[in-house]
């Protein structure tokens, strides 16, 4: 059999970049195959190294709500890039974004931009712990808030994805993060009986999408709000998944609950790394250099990926965006849901906005342990009879699918029509 240009290039990564990826959830390790190499994306399509196309799903894990390579971004990218990538002293984009996320998030009167998600959620933590001067973090089973040490415990995304309860080399200490079921209030209250007054935060997916995507339950972000601010921990909301994605303001938008921090990402940079965490002034400004808490970055609000954030979030600020944006993902799941239904495949399809996950699991995925009853192995027939037939899905069970404003209802077609058969393989065991 001719070996692929995909196979090739992965046969050589694996020499030189553990498991051939730089990032655990590329590798393809939990439905098995190898990753493909990708050359180009556009709108909704990707290319790989072997010129076949896709429909993507996955938009870089979250940032492309535009999809790939929009004209906007691309001429902001071009027009920047001319003038140079980076400088280490502040610039006017900065300022520009900045006000742009404290105008979308009201609970955000002051933000620090940063180079990922794992950075904003590693600075708001040591924020908090400074400001409450308090030590423990509540987190919960299934959410995934980067590859900080102390909230790689019981996480989602790529240790859900490669059954790693936890990561090597984290110190025992790190051991002061309590993790609790996902929409289970009772036990967010037993453990803040347990350690009451010793909480500096709970940390929260306020939409879960590193289990899959599990919708938090009516009473449970109000419930969080109030168990924290009777206690005097800070309640913070990791919307790197979620911001600018659920609405323009984000989850804490559509769910009605302000967070005393947010972290955010994706979205924001357009596609380049970024990352960001603000909230509330009096607690912001023990942040260096204004107060004791030191936080920094080389490239911190680096000009290029400030250009691309400011024409996306300048595109998303337009009327009628967040409407199409779930019409089209609603659309897509109960054309998805029809087809499940036609191959007689049990799946359970949670959607929110424009983020869904098809779980092959016996009964409702309301959290981490509901989520984990799912037939990895039918998820992976699935995602590679997907694949065969030109459609992109995460290469995992625990992640979530990301429609975009540049999915046409074409692509809602014919990807219903390719898992129709998708669906139908999943159901024959491997032979
Ligand atoms: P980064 O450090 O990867 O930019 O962001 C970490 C992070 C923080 N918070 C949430 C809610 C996140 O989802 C993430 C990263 N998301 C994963 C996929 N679900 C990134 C993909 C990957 O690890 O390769």
């Amino acid at each position: 059999m001719v070996q692929s240009r995909s196979s090739n290039l992965f046969r050589r990564a694996c020499k030189n970049i553990p498991g051939g990826v730089n990032s655990p959830v590329r590798a393809f390790r939990s439905v098995g195959g190898e990753p493909r190499f990708i050359v180009s994306g556009r709108g909704s399509q990707i290319r790989d190294v072997d010129r076949a196309r896709y429909i993507d799903y996955v938009g870089s894990w979250g940032p492309l709500i535009l999809g790939h390579a929009p004209a906007s971004v691309r001429a902001a990218l071009r027009r920047q890039i001319e003038r140079g990538t980076s400088f280490g002293a502040p610039t006017e984009g900065e300022v520009v974004l900045a006000e742009m996320i404290c105008r979308a998030v009201p609970s955000i009167q002051k933000v620090r931009l940063v180079n990922s998600g794992t950075e904003a959620t590693m600075s708001a933590l040591r924020l908090a712990r400074a400001f409450t001067e308090r030590h423990k973090i509540i987190k919960f089973d299934g959410c995934y808030h980067g590859h900080v040490d102390s909230l790689l415990v019981k996480a989602g995304s790529g240790l859900a994805t490669l059954a790693l309860p936890n990561s090597a080399g984290i110190p025992p200490g790190e051991a002061r993060t309590v993790s609790v079921p996902y929409n289970d209030l009772d036990s967010v209250a037993r453990a803040f009986e347990i350690h009451r007054g010793a909480i500096a935060a709970v940390i929260v997916e306020p939409v879960a999408g590193n289990m899959g995507v599990v919708e938090p339950e009516p009473s449970f972000l109000k419930g969080l709000r109030k168990i924290t601010r009777e206690d005097g921990a800070l309640l913070i909301f990791d919307e790197v998944i979620t911001g600018f994605r659920m609405a323009y303001g984000g989850a804490q938008e559509r769910y009605g609950v302000q967070p005393d921090l947010t972290c955010l990402g994706k979205i924001i940079g357009g596609g380049l790394p970024v990352g960001a965490y603000g909230g509330r002034a009096e607690i912001m400004k023990l942040v260096a250099p204004d107060g004791p808490v030191y936080q920094a970055g080389t490239l911190s609000g680096n000009p290029l990926a400030v250009a691309a954030g400011i024409a996306v979030l300048r595109a998303l600020a337009r009327k009628g965006v967040y409407g199409k944006l779930e019409r089209l993902a609603a659309e897509l799941v109960e054309e998805l849901r029809g087809a499940a239904e036609r191959a007689g495949a049990a799946v359970r399809i949670n959607r929110v906005g424009s983020m869904f996950t098809c779980f092959f699991a016996p009964g409702p995925v309301r959290d981490f342990q509901s989520a984990r009853r799912s037939d990895a192995a039918k998820y992976a027939r699935f995602f590679h009879a997907l694949l065969e037939g030109g459609v992109y899905f995460p290469p995992s069970q625990f992640e979530a699918c990301f429609v975009s404003l540049a999915h046409s209802r074409r692509d809602l077609e014919v990807t219903a029509s390719v898992a129709c058969a998708a669906f139908e393989a999943a159901e024959v065991p491997d032979q």
